[in-house]
């Protein structure tokens, strides 16, 4: 029923080849771009009843990064207010292709944006901790480096999956001093570092961030070093479903990740848990970096209050089907 290639971008997400907040926002609106492109409908209704298909089946593809329905509630929402206004099929088709391809450039903006605003934060002479594989906190750290700054990285290997590795790779490229270090490592390195910069998968609310596993021991180590806490989050990663009190769902990964299903079954009674994300709570954040500026995490709210208006409710979370909304 769906193209293959929308399938196949589906499948990216779940599987991580396509990982990252930022990276599976704008894949998940590419996705609705080639759904639409791939749709052959009679009607209006019949081309919103393909594409809320397609967006249902993005929707579930990983449970935890924000950007995910957000990107997608970016192009629904735009798409259905022209169903309602009695666009044709072509209209909401162009409309959708254009849709997606706003967020990205508006994602690929934002980004850079908080790069030129994290960079100004880094010093010569800095040694920065990161962990995990953000798009955006390599960003600032490029860019820092584009400017002249002399500074080193410390990256944490960040198992079961190792993407603090393609971090390492990264900055090197850039020209970046980089050491590697095992995740248990990073208190023993926290007295030596100035400040800790990473991505996020969510904001919430109350300015909590939920990011990589290993995230708040990094932030909890860094507070007890006096070592201030970075995170770069575009404002699609603010959730508004926290707003109404939800609460963040961790995406719990499977077993093999974590050992080998040979060498685990020699294990009587060992069971195996591998959560891929964790909440940092506000206090051990110091500031918040979004392409509308810095804030403390406590101002949260105030992005998603102007990001979404006063009345938030299921249409921003981005769940509506275009049934349930009529
Ligand atoms: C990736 C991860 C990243 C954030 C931010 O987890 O936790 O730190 O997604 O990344 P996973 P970005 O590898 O499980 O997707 O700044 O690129 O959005």
């Amino acid at each position: 029923m769906y193209p293959e290639e929308l399938i196949k971008l589906a499948e990216d997400i779940r599987t991580m080849r396509i990982r990252g907040a930022a990276q599976i926002g704008r894949a998940a609106a590419e996705s609705l771009s080639i759904a639409a492109i791939n749709i052959r409908a009679d009607s209006p209704q019949e081309y919103m009843d393909q594409l809320d298909g397609a967006y249902k089946l993005l929707l579930n593809t990983r449970p935890t990064a924000v950007s995910l329905p957000n990107a997608l509630r970016y192009v629904m929402h735009r798409v259905k207010t022209a169903f309602k206004r009695g666009m044709d099929v072509d209209e909401l088709r162009a409309l959708t292709i254009r849709a997606a391809e706003d967020f990205k450039k508006s994602s690929q903006e934002a980004v850079r944006r908080i790069s030129d605003i994290g960079a100004k934060r880094i010093r010569n002479g800095d040694l920065i901790m990161t962990h995990c594989n953000s798009s955006v906190a390599i960003s600032i750290l490029k860019e820092a480096k584009r400017q002249g700054k002399e500074f080193r990285v410390i990256a944490t290997e960040t198992r079961p999956r190792f993407q603090g590795r393609l971090t390492a790779k990264a900055l090197s490229e850039a020209g970046i001093p980089v050491t590697l270090i095992v995740d248990s490592a990073a208190r023993y390195f926290m007295p030596k570092v100035d400040k800790v910069i990473v991505g996020a998968d969510v904001v919430t609310a109350n300015g909590a961030v939920v990011n990589k596993i290993g995230t708040s021991q990094i932030a909890l180590a860094a507070k007890e070093a006096r070592v201030r806490v970075f995170v770069g989050a575009e404002t699609y990663k603010f959730s508004p479903s926290t707003v109404l009190g939800e609460l963040v769902e961790i995406e719990e990964r499977p077993p093999e990740e974590v050992i080998p299903p040979e060498e685990l079954s020699q294990m009587k009674g060992v069971t195996v848990a591998n959560p891929a994300f964790d909440v940092t709570p506000p206090d051990f954040i110091d500031i918040i970096i979004t392409e509308r500026g810095i804030i403390p995490p406590q101002a949260s709210v105030l992005i998603l209050m102007e990001e979404f208006g006063w009345t938030i409710g299921e249409e921003a979370i981005g769940r509506t089907t275009v049934e349930e909304e009529e």
